[in-house]
């Protein structure tokens, strides 16, 4: 019989990460999305004491009761949203994540978007093969340089933002549950209310929580410039996306930048598609080669280091961690 715990997997490992979980740990694959009540035994499920897995597994009190000799469930994703937080901390199971590692992409994403929004770049690549050139001139753009930039959350993503922000030369203004000491001379502390009044560029860096779902709806979006762009790279249910889409529509701001939607992955059938001022991702603000090799990384030493009674690098809640001790 072996000794070595029993880990679920539910994400794409590269090879040698596999190896190196196989290592140590026996392991259990559960297709991503999938729950292991679903596909494993109660025999099985009784003996798993970790899981890596995705956004995509839900990990709620079913799966917690599933899985009862759980100790730890690291998330290949910084957010975690799709983690019941309290009831894993309830039943002392660490969550751990993948902060810090993504934090660039994300914001290469976000200042992409702004640019393709201010001066049309999707648009004019269409434009250039359509042979419509031939014809006359692209028409004027505007600029995002010396606009300002406000930032809805300053956490690690949005401080990034805001650094790359100072090389367009846009003054930065950001609201936070309360100011951050951390981004004196990077970005201005403003109240809710003025950061959507004011910005000419909002960008959304708020997790996804109850509290936050729907946060940017039809009142905030009334109050912003109708030259203004909205960006999301942070969670889709943060915005009321019928009351942007409404708003797009009549024209009360200039654009959208999306890369999370309400509904994931965007049917083509969504209003958001037909829109002319709209430009749209499919979530891949951590979604580069270099990023998601440094997440599953992160994601995998969580696990190992839990397992093996280290502290782990990030966790979600780390109550859990000290409890232990
Ligand atoms: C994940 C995400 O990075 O990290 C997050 O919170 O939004 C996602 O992009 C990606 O799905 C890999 O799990």
């Amino acid at each position: 019989m072996s000794q070595k715990p029993k880990i679920i997997v539910s994400v794409t490992l590269p090879p040698d990460l596999r190896d190196r979980l196989a290592a140590s740990c026996d392991i259990i694959d559960v297709p991503v999305g999938q729950r292991p009540e679903e596909v494993l035994s109660a025999e099985t499920r009784a003996q798993v004491s970790g899981m890596v897995c995705t956004m995509k597994t839900k990990i709620d009190t079913g799966l917690l009761e599933a899985l009862p000799a759980l100790t730890v469930s690291s998330n290949f994703a910084v957010g975690f949203d799709n983690v019941d937080v309290a009831a894993a901390t309830s039943r002392k199971v660490l969550i751990c994540n993948t902060p810090r590692v993504l934090d660039g992409a994300v914001a290469d994403v976000t200042i992409g978007l702004m640019l393709c929004l201010a001066r049309n770049l999707v648009a004019g690549d269409a434009f250039v093969r359509s042979g419509a050139w031939t014809k006359g001139a692209f028409p004027l753009t505007r600029d995002i340089r010396g606009k300002t930039l406000g930032l809805l959350g300053m956490g690690r993503i949005g401080r990034v933002v805001a650094r790359t922000a100072q090389a367009f030369d846009m003054p930065v203004i950001y609201h936070n549950r309360r100011e951050d000491p951390e981004a004196k001379g990077l970005a201005t502390y403003v109240g809710r209310d003025e950061l959507f009044k004011t910005s000419e560029v909002l960008s959304v860096h708020i997790p996804l929580s109850a509290e936050t779902r729907h946060s940017v709806g039809k009142r905030e979006l009334s109050l912003m410039k109708p030259t203004a762009y909205l960006i999301n790279t942070a969670r889709g249910p943060v915005v009321d996306e019928a009351a942007l889409i409404e708003a797009l529509r009549a024209g009360s701001i200039a654009g959208a930048g999306l890369d999370v939607m309400e509904q994931e992955p965007l049917p083509a059938s969504s209003p958001l598609c037909e829109l002319p001022n709209v430009v749209l991702q499919a979530h891949v603000g951590s979604a580069t080669h270099e990023t998601r090799r440094a997440m599953i990384d992160l994601a995998v030493n969580n696990l190992l280091d839990a397992l093996g009674g280290k502290q782990p690098v990030a966790m979600v809640n780390p109550e859990v961690w000290r409890a232990r001790a």
